[in-house]
């Protein structure tokens, strides 16, 4: 895969994605975009790879969407420049595969918009979080209202969208937006743990209980119910299934194929 501000890496079942545009703080402008766009539609039909990992260049994470270039925008612009920023965040969610956000540093707007998108947050204790949207006049406009009331409840996703400031990571950690915080220097140490942890699993029963998650949060009960009744039944059909159990039965160690 060859990107101008993404550098990727694979290192056995884990790809390492990071945003390298530490100029602009890594905002996310139309040729950012376009390209996670195209990274993560790549990643996806990738079979070497099980998890992904998604982190920032330098002091930020992402420090949002690119404000010169959202600027001058009319109405109709700001609405395409939106659906791309929520398309390729949306392929990300959708992802058949977990991704974990290392929030290396600022994650604002669309960076901490971005982050939501991920299945799991580990946060540097450097890391920084906020939707400083209406401070610039704008509503968060990659699924900041949709994703973080979702994450941390709707009282305090409203408290931080409509005061636009700024939490530090431990405010993060209190508040449910990321799952641990760890020192700076442990910080891809610690996110590569986690995603062999993942990826020591069945592939398909991680990749189908993530839609199962997926799904089933935008459903009623009953129909996620009928989601992972799908999910779980759709596993007798794998050959990790059998061998799992088998393992389990026999004493020893699972060999998954992701099979
Ligand atoms: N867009 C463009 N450039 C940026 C951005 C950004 N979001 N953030 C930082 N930069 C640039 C700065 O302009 C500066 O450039 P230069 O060196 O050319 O002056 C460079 O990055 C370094 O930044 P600072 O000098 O400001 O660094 P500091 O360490 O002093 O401050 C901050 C770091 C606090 C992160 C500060 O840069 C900041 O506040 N940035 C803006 C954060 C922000 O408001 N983000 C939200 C943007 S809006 C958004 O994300 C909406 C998403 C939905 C869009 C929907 C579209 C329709």
């Amino acid at each position: 895969m060859d990107f101008q501000y993404l550098i990727v890496e694979k290192q056995n079942a884990i790809a390492t994605v990071k945003v390298n545009k530490p100029k602009s703080l890594n905002a996310l402008n139309t040729e950012v975009l376009t390209e996670l766009n195209r990274c993560f539609s790549a990643l996806e039909t990738d079979d070497e790879v099980a998890v992904v990992i998604l982190t920032g260049e330098g002091k930020a994470f992402v420090a949002g969407a690119d404000i010169s270039e959202m600027q001058p925008l009319n109405a109709a612009e700001a609405h395409a420049f939106a659906k791309l920023g929520m398309d390729t965040f949306m392929l990300i969610e959708r992802l058949s595969k977990p991704v974990i956000a290392a929030v290396n540093g600022f994650a604002l707007g669309g960076g901490c918009e971005l982050s939501l998108a991920c299945d799991i947050r580990i946060a540097s204790e450097k890391a920084v979080f906020g939707q400083p949207e209406v401070g610039l006049g704008i509503t968060p406009g990659f699924g900041g209202t949709q994703r973080l009331p979702r994450t941390v409840g709707v009282g305090i996703a409203k408290e931080l969208i409509y005061t636009a400031k700024n939490i530090k990571a431990d405010r993060a950690y209190e508040i449910g937006l990321v799952n641990a915080v760890v020192a700076p220097e442990e910080l891809m140490s610690e996110a590569m743990k986690l995603a062999e942890t993942i990826a020591s699993k069945g592939a398909r029963a991680v990749s189908y209980a993530k839609g199962a998650i997926v799904d089933g949060l935008q459903a009623d009960i009953q129909t996620g119910m009928d989601i992972e009744k799908s999910a779980f039944a759709l596993c007798f059909a794998t050959e990790d299934q059998k061998e799992g159990m088998g393992a389990f039965l026999g004493k020893r160690a699972p060999e998954f194929t992701g099979k």
